[in-house]
């Protein structure tokens, strides 16, 4: 039997605009209503807003996903699933509020960079709310560039900055 499934891939799930869990429940429940098989869910945390720092707390989540699509055909799924959570061209600010965002942080171990997609997405490495739930999942995961391992990312970043709290 051939496996339905034949791709692993790290979405990291975030929401900091009205029912941010909810939104971000939403997004979840579009992949697997899509087709895609959720394999693994790390809790969901209250994160403090990076790189855009004037705006509301974040929640975030990781999921891990089986996937018989390619990285390009996974990429306009989700932003399908985030148009149909709400989310909406007034959300023009980069790194800005969003009602509901789904990144693909890896990818098997592919290394791609085009200009529609990047994986390992290229700020993951210095991003709590990332790491930190992707941990949670997996920390002995090695980033495909870097060759680290996860936990020694997030053991290297700056003690004290990007706060994330457990949400539940
Ligand atoms: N997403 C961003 C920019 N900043 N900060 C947190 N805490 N969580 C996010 O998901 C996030 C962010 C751009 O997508
Ligand atoms: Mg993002
Ligand atoms: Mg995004």
């Amino acid at each position: 039997m051939t496996d339905q499934f034949q791709h692993t891939a790290y979405i990291c799930v975030g929401s900091n605009i009205g029912d941010k869990l909810l939104n971000c429940q939403k997004g979840i429940a579009g992949l697997t209503g899509n087709g895609q098989c959720v394999l693994e869910q790390s809790p969901f945390y209250m994160t403090e807003p990076v790189d855009y720092e004037d705006q509301d707390w974040f929640i975030n989540a990781v999921i891990k996903i089986g996937t018989a699509l390619d990285p390009f055909q996974l990429l306009d799924l989700l932003k399908s699933v985030e148009k149909n959570a709400g989310r909406c061209s007034r959300e023009k600010i980069r790194f800005g509020p969003r009602m509901l965002d789904l990144d693909i942080i890896l990818y098997d171990n592919t290394v791609m960079n085009t200009d529609r997609l990047t994986i390992p997405h290229p700020r993951m490495h210095e991003r709590r709310f990332v790491l930190q739930p992707l941990c949670d999942i997996d920390f002995s995961i090695i980033h495909p560039v870097f060759r680290r391992e996860m936990q020694y990312l997030l053991n290297h970043l700056t003690p004290g900055e990007q706060k994330v709290v457990q949400y539940r």
